[in-house]
C-alpha cells in the first residue's frame, strides 16, 4: 500500500523547495520580526474530506456481481450492494485510510457496446496549487486514464495529463513529448503498460504536476506555471480498449477499481496567507495577510492600493501599501500613470474624501471650505465652511488659506457681514453697505 505520507516525503525530496514543508509550526509565518515575508498554507492531501462523485458506482441501483483479479491472486467474485454495509464500494473508499483492510471504489460493470469511460470528479471548493495526483488501483490499471483540471469550478476543463497504452489512438498525442519554455501548459501522454508499475506492488499512477517543466524551479517568476498548477476541480476519466467479443465473454467482470486517490497541494493564497478557513457561507478562503484580501488574497485591501498587487515571492513579500489619505478616506484607487511618473513609488488616488477635504491625498479643503491652520490636516475639523454672507459677499468661495470671503464695496469681515467705517447698512441686497454722506455739509 502506498500512503500519503510516503508520497509526501517522496515529493519533498524531489523538489528542494518543498523541504520547508517539513517544518510545520503554528505561529504566524507571514511576518518575521514584524516584517512581511512570503508564506504558504500547509502541504496537505487536498481530497481529504472532499466530496467525490463518480459517473458510475456498483450496487447503487441494483445489486450487481463484481469480479476483481488482483495481482498474484485468482479472480475473486462478490456481490456489490450499496444497501449492505459489508458489500458496498462507494467513492468514500477512495480517501479512507485503507486500514486494517484495503477498501476499493468500484464502478458498475462495463457493458457492450462502448463507451467504456467512467469519470470521477473532485470539487475542492476553492483554488489549490497542486503538486501531485496519485491513483492506486485495486487490480490492473485501465488502458487509459485522462486527468483534467478546471480553474472555474467546472465551467471549463483543460487536460492535465494523459496515460495510455495507445496515446495516439486515445488522445491524438504523441507519447513522451518534450516540454519547452513555450508550451509549459501542455498535457503530456505517458505510456501505460497494463498499468503495472515497477515501483509499487499495486498498479499506481503518480503524476507530478511540475515534472519535466523547465520553469518548475522558478515557479515564483512563472505566471504560466502558477496557472498550470492551479485547480478548483479535478476530473479523472478511465477508459478501456475492449473488443466487443472480448467483452461479451467476460463483460460482467469488467470494472474500474481504485483503492486510493490522493492529491498533494496547498490552498492557493499567492504567498500572502499561511492558512485557509471556512467562512460564514461555508466556503473555503485564505486568511489574508500583507494587507491583501479575497479568497485567494488576489487583491489589495481598498485603502492599500498605492502599489499594484503582486504575488509574494521569496525575495519580496510584495505587501500592499497604504495610501496616504490623511485619515479622510477608506478607499483609494491605483493609477498606473501616476505610479510610472513617480518612479514606481506611489500610484494611489484617494476616493470620496470626507470631512470636506479634496485632492489626491485628501490634503486640501474642497471649494467653499478653508483650512483651519490651528489644527493638523488630518484633523476632522481641518476644513471649515466659508459661510460667506449672502448679500455682503460677491461669491460663496473664500480664500482657502485664511477663509476670507470676497466682499463687496464697503463690506468687511471674514464672512463679509460688516460694513466698513464710513459705510452704513442699507436694506438693499445688492448694495448692503452705502457710503455715509455725513461729510457733505461740513
Ligand atoms: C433492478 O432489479 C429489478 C428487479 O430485479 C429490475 O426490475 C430493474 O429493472 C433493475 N433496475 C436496473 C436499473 O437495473
Ligand atoms: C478485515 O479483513 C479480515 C479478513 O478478511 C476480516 O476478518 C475483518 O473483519 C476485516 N476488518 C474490517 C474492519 O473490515
Ligand atoms: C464518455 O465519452 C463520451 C464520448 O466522448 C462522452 O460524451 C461522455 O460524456 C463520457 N462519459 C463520461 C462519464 O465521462
Ligand atoms: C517514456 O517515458 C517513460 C517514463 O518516463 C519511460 O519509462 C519510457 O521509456 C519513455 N518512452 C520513450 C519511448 O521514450
Ligand atoms: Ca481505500
Amino acid at each position: 500500500m502506498i500512503s500519503f505520507h510516503r508520497l509526501f516525503f517522496f515529493f519533498a525530496l524531489l523538489y528542494p523547495s518543498f523541504q520547508d514543508i517539513l517544518d510545520l509550526d503554528e505561529e504566524d509565518t507571514c511576518y518575521e520580526n514584524n516584517k512581511p515575508v512570503f508564506c504558504l498554507p500547509k502541504f496537505e492531501n487536498v481530497v481529504e474530506g472532499k466530496k467525490i462523485t463518480a459517473s458510475s458506482t456498483c450496487g447503487l441501483k441494483n445489486k450487481s456481481r463484481i469480479c476483481l483479479k488482483k495481482r498474484n491472486e485468482y479472480l475473486k467474485c462478490d456481490v456489490c450492494d450499496s444497501t449492505d454495509r459489508t458489500k458496498q464500494h462507494p467513492t468514500d473508499f477512495l480517501t479512507d485510510s485503507d486500514t486494517p483492510n484495503k477498501t476499493c471504489w468500484i464502478s458498475e460493470a462495463l457493458m457492450t457496446p462502448p463507451p467504456h469511460n467512467v469519470s470521477i470528479r473532485i470539487h475542492f471548493g476553492k483554488s489549490f496549487e497542486l503538486t501531485y495526483i496519485s491513483i492506486v488501483f485495486c487490480q490492473d490499471a485501465p488502458d487509459s486514464v485522462a486527468l483534467y483540471k478546471s480553474m472555474d469550478y467546472g465551467q471549463h476543463w483543460t487536460p492535465f495529463q494523459y496515460y495510455s497504452s495507445s496515446c495516439m489512438d486515445f488522445y491524438g498525442v504523441r507519447p513522451n513529448q518534450t516540454i519547452t519554455r513555450d508550451n509549459e501548459q501542455e498535457a503530456l501522454c505517458s505510456p501505460l503498460k497494463g498499468g503495472v508499475s515497477a515501483t509499487y506492488d499495486t498498479p499506481t499512477i503518480a503524476f507530478s504536476t511540475l515534472e519535466h517543466r523547465p520553469n518548475s524551479f522558478n515557479l515564483d517568476n512563472s505566471p504560466v506555471l502558477q496557472d498550470w498548477v492551479t485547480a478548483t476541480d479535478i476530473k479523472i476519466i478511465f477508459d478501456r480498449l475492449l473488443q466487443n467479443n472480448a467483452l461479451a465473454s467476460s463483460y460482467m467482470t469488467m470494472h474500474y477499481a481504485v483503492s486510493d486517490l490522493s492529491i498533494g497541494g496547498r490552498c492557493k493564497c499567492n504567498g500572502h496567507a499561511d492558512r485557509c478557513i471556512t467562512d460564514e457561507f461555508g466556503r473555503l478562503k485564505c486568511v489574508c495577510k500583507h494587507n491583501t484580501e479575497g479568497r485567494d488574497c488576489e487583491r489589495c485591501k481598498p485603502l492599500y492600493q498605492d502599489k499594484p498587487w503582486a504575488r509574494a515571492t521569496k525575495q519580496n513579500a510584495n505587501e500592499c501599501v497604504r495610501c496616504n489619505c490623511n485619515g479622510h478616506s477608506n478607499v483609494c484607487r491605483f493609477n498606473k500613470e501616476l505610479y510610472e511618473w513617480s518612479g514606481h513609488t506611489s500610484g494611489g488616488i484617494c476616493q470620496d474624501c470626507k470631512h470636506n477635504t479634496a485632492g489626491r491625498f485628501c490634503h486640501y479643503c474642497k471649494e467653499k471650505y478653508y483650512r483651519d491652520v490651528t489644527v493638523k490636516i488630518s484633523h476632522e475639523q481641518a476644513c471649515k465652511a466659508c459661510d460667506c454672507h449672502h448679500y455682503g459677499s460677491k461669491g460663496k468661495v473664500c480664500n482657502s488659506a485664511n477663509g476670507q470671503c470676497p466682499c463687496k464695496v464697503g463690506v468687511i469681515g471674514r464672512k463679509c457681514n460688516l460694513c466698513a467705517t464710513g459705510y452704513q447698512q442699507t436694506r438693499s441686497k445688492i448694495v448692503p453697505c452705502q457710503r455715509k454722506i455725513s461729510g457733505l455739509y461740513n
